[in-house]
């Protein structure tokens, strides 16, 4: 009797050979095309979880599969491993985050080595080590030369109580969690990098195969708005009279067209400008309001629902275009961070002016005409759609878009049924005008001298400085005498004291570490003070991918000769939730990497690909306040194996969409492997001699057919189906009876090929045991032949006037003129064919439709 399939031992064996062989190392070479395929590394959090099986498995099939088709194929593995996870997990277990992060990836690396990954281990990186953020450092350095790091006063949360900042998670409900007293927010010095200056740049996906909902949350990120920058006199009668330095103040808007609608302004509450122009009898009010507008965050101030508020500052400015008097209020609805902290006021076209218009009574004036309205009708809402422009002086009749093309199909659709017009009419009216109300308005503007065209971005700096422990130091020092000083290269790394008070306190840990602190200052060697705070850890993920071609190189974040033939990654995948934070810091890094003359190209990751998640049984997520749904991988490796764990989460559904977990779903397919365990080492079989002989040229056509759907099918990470194939190849060759030993070894030896892939255990076992040539991990996969894996004859379907008459079996090279003859002649058709053939519709090999007149 054939030995059983014992999954545990035979994989503990060969992760084991694989990794004293070092099978799994990439090397330059030169002679063959490389493909660097990179997979997001974890945080290390704790314990592997299925989640990590789901983003490792199926892309260790794709890389596999690559290696086999002839790639240098690299495929390393690192950790995330400085910042909150870290530091919260270790706080909570009362250990040192370092003491917690070491032992954590030991952890993680063997639980890792279980799965049976093609990983590098000779190139493996994590973030905490000096050796790796010493770069970190180093970029920095380079980003101050290039005026791409700057200091600047940035918001962080305040417990005017305890007189301390707070981090995001000691506030809650906008309150301090230790005294309950209302969080407001200060501005603290802090360090920023100047992404937006690679804004434009990060809005070009043109190189890039990447989902398009990915790209279009960049976009939306980067959010590029085009428009004017206007700008309304102040006015002198009225207001403070308080001798002002400035005239004016700037708008940033969108719609010029609306210029005239003008009927109040609005300035945020950190804007410039509030203390000087309020007026001695709006004073308290105006500072009251201010003082709890500070208290919200952004998402609050700008939240749709909430009720726009704001007051009246007694002073007032000019419409430059109608000369109209215009009051000035502060309102938390505008931000001091984007455009230029001011708006105008036009409620007749835009919803959050007109809720503040209706709360403050201010006048409405319609200056475009919605569909339906007569001259003189209030409005019943704000106007966002199309139209032609009133009330604007010269401007009147002029066709205007308004917000029309920014709004998706559907918000037009609504905004049809709204104001009761044609939406196609409508659309083809926007399509057909010719004047436009926004470009005549800009123009205007721009030629009198009162605004000029302009370009803002949603996108901000972004700020690096955290408050935390367990992170890269920045490497700046501050001098009495010289002010900023940043710590030479040469004396890099500033390293992490192992000593300082890890717990959050708000103020950084650092700042309470008197050796750490205390130094000299590099220029003049007299006592200076370091910087205590620590870098996000988005800058170590921004290049870690770099690093991975040569971890140890010391001369530099990146080896330029590994870097030549590596880079950049060809193929990326991880889960969709850094769809924009990291991989937008990740493609900026690259392009200061390239201007620094460090990496060759536009952009780092050619193609990505998102995963999905893997839902608990109930199709509910799985969740650790739900223990009786979580899958803990190790228990499975002991009974069905890494294999049947990978085959079964590349089977469930399609990897991007994800799917749910299922105990008899994974008994399925450990049953599979079984019975391919069995089949393969049974041999030929000649027990079914009663069935007829399988004929040659059917198990050749199976044969080439499974390879051409594996093949296609792992190129497009559709692995679902490509195991699915796999079954049903299996399947077929367990009821076949093959006349030859040779055919019979050509079938099985392709379906273990086709397996390794999927399922690198049970494949290699069977090779060796089959007494091929180890390792089956560098055998190539199997080549087709479309001759014999195309079905022979096709049947074709004829249809008289799209009614299908007759079938024909047809051979599968026929041509058009031969399958219409054969049509033509067919007795059953010709009954049909009662009037004249006005023309024939061909689709090859598949069916042929006459149509009479
Ligand atoms: C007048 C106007 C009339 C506007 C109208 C819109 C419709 P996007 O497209 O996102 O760039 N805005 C400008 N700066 C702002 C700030 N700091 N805080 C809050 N809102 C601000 O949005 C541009 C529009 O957002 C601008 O165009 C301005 O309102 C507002 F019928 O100007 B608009």
């Amino acid at each position: 009797m054939a030995e059983r399939y014992n999954p545990a031992e035979i994989e503990t064996r060969w992760q084991q050979r694989w990794e004293e062989d070092r099978l799994d190392e990439a090397h330059i070479d030169p002679s063959k095309p490389k493909w660097y395929f990179l997979t997001m590394f974890p945080y290390t959090s704790g314990d592997l979880h299925i989640g990590h099986w789901y983003a490792e498995a199926p892309a260790d099939a794709a890389a596999r599969y690559r290696r086999m088709k002839g790639y240098n194929v690299l495929r390393p593995f690192g950790y995330d491993s400085f910042g909150l996870p870290a530091e919260n997990a270790a706080i909570e277990a009362g250990v040192h985050p370092h003491t917690w992060t070491v032992e954590n990836i030991a952890r993680m690396r063997n639980q890792l080595k279980t799965m049976g990954c093609m990983f590098d281990w000779s190139k493996e990186v994590a973030t905490y080590l000096p050796e790796y953020y010493r770069w970190n450092q180093w970029f920095f350095l380079q980003f101050y030369k290039r005026g791409l790091v700057y200091r600047a006063k940035a918001p962080a949360n305040w417990c005017p109580h305890c007189q301390t900042v707070l981090a995001n998670e000691q506030v809650e409900n906008g309150a301090c969690e230790r005294c309950h007293t209302p969080v407001t927010r200060r501005d603290l010095d802090q360090w920023l990098i100047r992404i937006t200056n690679y804004a434009e740049e990060l809005l070009d996906f043109s190189q890039l195969q990447w989902p398009e909902k990915i790209l279009l949350m960049q976009r939306n990120w980067i959010g590029r708005s085009e428009g004017v920058d206007l700008e309304f006199p102040l006015d002198p009668s009225t207001g403070s009279g308080q001798a002002l330095e400035e005239k004016s103040i700037h708008v940033f808007t969108t719609r010029p067209d609306t210029v005239y609608g003008v009927t109040f302004m609005v300035l945020a509450p950190e804007h410039g400008l509030v203390a000087g122009l309020t007026t001695d009898e709006r004073r308290a009010e105006v500072e009251a309001y201010v003082e709890q507008a500070r208290r919200q965050t952004e998402i609050e101030r700008t939240s749709t629902e909430r009720e726009k508020t704001g007051v009246f500052i007694g002073a007032y400015c000019r419409n430059p275009f109608s000369g109209q008097r215009v009051p000035i209020f502060v309102a938390d609805y505008a931000l001091v961070s984007y455009g230029t902290g001011a708006v105008m006021g036009v409620p007749a076209h835009d919803y959050r002016d007109f809720a503040f218009a209706a709360r403050y009574d201010l006048p409405v004036i319609a200056v475009i005409a919605p569909p339906n309205w007569q001259p003189g009708q209030a409005l019943p809402d704000a106007f966002v759609g199309p139209g032609p422009m009133v009330n604007s002086g010269s401007f009147d009749g002029t066709f205007t878009p308004g917000d029309w093309s920014k709004l998706s199909e559907f918000e037009q659709r609504a905004l049809a049924e709204r104001w009761a017009f044609d939406f196609e009419q409508m659309a083809e009216r926007v399509r057909r005008e010719r004047g436009d109300g926004i470009a005549a308005v800009a123009s205007e503007a721009e030629r009198r001298g009162w605004g000029r065209r302009t370009v803002t971005y949603h996108l901000r700096d972004w700020l690096i400085s955290r408050q935390r422990y367990w992170g890269t130091p920045i490497p700046v020092v501050y001098c009495e005498e010289h002010g900023v000083v940043l710590v030479p290269e040469d004396q890099l790394p500033v390293l992490l004291p192992p000593d300082a008070e890890f717990r959050p306190t708000g103020e950084s840990p650092l700042a309470s570490h008197e050796a750490f602190v205390n130094t000299t200052c590099p220029q003049c060697g007299r006592p200076a003070r370091r910087e205590t705070d620590t870098m996000d850890t988005f800058v170590d993920s921004s290049w870690y991918f770099l690093r991975y071609i040569n971890p140890t190189y010391d001369r530099g974040p990146l080896d330029p000769n590994a870097a030549r033939y590596w880079l950049p990654v060809d193929q990326y995948t991880g889960g969709a939730e850094h769809a924009v934070k990291h991989l937008l810091y990740a493609r900026f890094f690259w392009k200061v990497c390239r201007d620094l003359g460090l990496v060759q190209g536009d952009e780092p990751f050619a193609r990505l690909f998102n995963q999905g998640i893997i839902l608990a049984e109930d199709r509910q997520k799985m969740s650790k306040s739900r223990p009786e749904f979580v899958v803990a991988p190790d228990e499975l490796l002991a009974n069905v194996g890494a294999d049947a764990v990978r085959a079964f989460l590349m089977f469930i559904g399609p990897w991007d969409l994800g799917g749910s977990w299922s105990r008899q779903g994974i008994q399925g397919i450990s049953r599979w492997l079984q019975r391919v365990w069995s089949l393969v080492l049974a041999g030929r079989p000649h027990a079914n001699d009663e069935a007829p002989l399988t004929d040659r040229r059917q198990l050749q056509q199976r044969l080439h057919q499974t390879i051409r759907k594996v093949e296609g099918d792992l190129e497009d990470f559709r692995f679902n189906t490509a195991i699915a194939a796999l079954m049903e190849y299996s399947n077929f060759l367990q009821e076949a009876r093959v006349e030859s030993d040779e055919d019979w070894d050509e079938a099985i030896d392709v379906l273990l090929r086709l397996m390794a892939p999927f399922t690198p255990h049970i494949a290699e076992e069977l090779w060796t045991r089959l007494g091929k040539s180890y390792s089956i991990h560098q055998q190539p996969f199997p080549a087709w032949d479309s001759a014999l894996a195309d079905a022979e004859e096709v049947t074709l379907v004829v249809q008289v006037n799209g009614r299908v008459r007759d079938r024909l079996l047809v051979p599968v090279s026929i041509s058009e003129s031969e399958a219409r003859t054969l049509a033509l002649q067919s007795e059953r058709v010709r009954s049909h064919l009662t009037a004249e053939v006005e023309r024939l519709v061909y689709v090859p090999g598949r069916l042929i439709n006459i149509v009479t007149r």
